[in-house]
């Protein structure tokens, strides 16, 4: 059975980079995703589709009709975005209105995550990954989630 994942987050918070590098298992150059991003994977015997719903503002209000087909949400966020208020909102509305698990990745962190950290709701069915480069260590933990909670 295939299981469909989404990937949502603001827009340049790395989405593209972490689907590319899960498919391809390379970073490769990114152009800003436009409406959506299907891509599919195997692992362990498993297939799964990823789709990236793309970041901008005029993107939000897709995300409430793709919730119910996906298994699990990847929510990338990261310290660069400019509107953090606006993050927080984004974030918090999510994780009360959904309630299968969530992976939020903070990438780009340098070392600025702590106020995400302290803005963000806590519910049991959220795992937080933080990191600062896509590597395969982070590739590996994101896989071996999806295994786990889908
Ligand atoms: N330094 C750094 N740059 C990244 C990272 N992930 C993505 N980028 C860069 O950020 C830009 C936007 O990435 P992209 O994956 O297209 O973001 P998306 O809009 O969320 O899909 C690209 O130039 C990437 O090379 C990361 O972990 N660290
Ligand atoms: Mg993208």
């Amino acid at each position: 059975m295939s299981k469909n994942i989404l990937i949502l987050g603001q827009r340049n918070t790395g989405k593209t980079t972490i689907l590319f590098k899960i498919i391809y298992n390379k970073i490769l150059k990114t152009i800003p995703t436009i409406g959506l991003l299907t891509e599919n994977f195997f692992f362990k015997n498993n297939k799964y589709y990823l789709t990236e719903i793309g970041g901008t503002p005029d993107s939000f209000h897709l995300w409430k009709y793709f919730y119910k087909y996906s298994k699990a949400i990847i929510y990338v966020t990261s310290p660069i975005i400019q509107n953090m208020e606006l993050e927080y909102h984004l974030i918090n509305k999510l994780i009360s209105n959904y309630n299968k698990k969530i992976l939020l990745i903070i990438n780009k962190n340098k070392d600025k995550n702590i106020d995400i950290l302290n803005n963000i709701k806590y519910k049991k069915n959220i795992y937080i990954i933080s990191t600062n480069r896509i590597d395969d260590n982070i590739i590996n933990s994101i896989k071996n989630w999806i295994y786990f909670y889908t």
